[in-house]
């Protein structure tokens, strides 16, 4: 069904990988169309509840792709720019969690795409930066937003200005993935990850994602009567009645998503 990405769901996980190996999986528009195409399939699927998006080979994403790029009108690259960000908005705000597991470069469109995802765990041999500078141009899917929002605006500023490259260990120190594992434990420490969210209440769990991406761009005041409305559905659930309960008898809850 996708020609550039290995989509696969097991055992409630989706697993999206983009696998252009030759082109250090450079973002093309086919790629994208094809990734916007994944995530909706991700969203849909009631079989599914989290995702963990990765790179086949020796980069996770190294940008949109150049070579396409290069000939592109103004308005062409408008578009493009355009559909690369509705990609990582999509990503961001479909209703279930999205880990990415980030096992090589993350370079421009791809440590955009990394940024779009809820959690980032990152391999050591893992590079990210924002190399865009060099080629005459910004960020364009959605970086100079969301790479300061994770790092602060100076240290944001700093590494697009510069296109500095950073290595796992320093994109950890500075916010940009939450761990850093060995190369080879990185898709079972994602899957780990995956396995202790897929344990909680799964509206409770949707409800925490809608609240800190909405709340994050408001006001704290704003931004926490948005939580008393994004609570309501989790606190009005059969689940939450199950959670609390099970705390009380001392034993595991046991959801149904109800
Ligand atoms: N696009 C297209 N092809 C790429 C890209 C890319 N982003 N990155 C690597 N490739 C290709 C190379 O051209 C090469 O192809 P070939 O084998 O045919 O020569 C192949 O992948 C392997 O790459 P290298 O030989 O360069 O591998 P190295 O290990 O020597 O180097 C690097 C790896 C450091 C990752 C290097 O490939 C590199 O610097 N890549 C480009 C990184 C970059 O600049 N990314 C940012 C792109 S711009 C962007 O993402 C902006 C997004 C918003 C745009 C909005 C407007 C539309």
């Amino acid at each position: 069904m996708y020609q550039h990405l290995l989509y696969e769901v097991k055992d409630g996980i989706a697993y999206v990988t983009v696998n252009r190996p030759k082109s250090l999986n450079a973002l093309s528009n086919e790629v994208l169309d094809e990734l916007y195409a994944a995530f909706t399939a991700v969203n849909d699927d009631p079989e599914v509840q989290i995702a963990i998006l990765t790179g086949e080979g020796k980069a996770f994403v190294a940008g949109a792709d150049i070579s396409q790029m290069v000939n592109l009108s103004t308005l062409e690259g408008r578009a493009m720019m355009i559909k690369g960000q509705n990609v990582m908005n999509h990503i961001e705000n479909i209703d279930k969690p999205v880990i990415g597991a980030i096992n090589g470069f993350a370079l421009g469109g791809g440590c955009e795409l990394a940024m779009a995802c809820d959690i980032r765990i990152a391999s050591e041999k893992a590079k990210f930066g924002q190399p865009e500078v060099n080629l005459g141009i910004i960020p364009g899917f959605g970086g100079t937003q969301r790479l300061p929002r994770l790092v602060g605006k100076g240290m944001g500023k700093y590494l697009i200005m510069t296109a500095e490259m950073i290595d796992a260990q320093e994109a950890y120190r500075i916010g940009l993935v939450e761990r850093v594992v060995p190369a080879e434990e990185l898709m079972g420490a994602a899957e780990k990850v995956a396995k202790t969210i897929m344990s909680k209440a799964p509206i409770a769990i949707r409800a925490a994602k809608l609240a800190v991406n909405n709340g994050i761009s408001l006001d704290v005041r704003t931004g926490v009567a948005f939580e008393g409305e994004a609570l309501v559905g989790p606190f009005s659930s059969e689940d939450r009645k199950e959670g609390m309960g099970a705390f009380l008898e001392k034993r595991p809850a046991a959801f149904q998503n109800k």
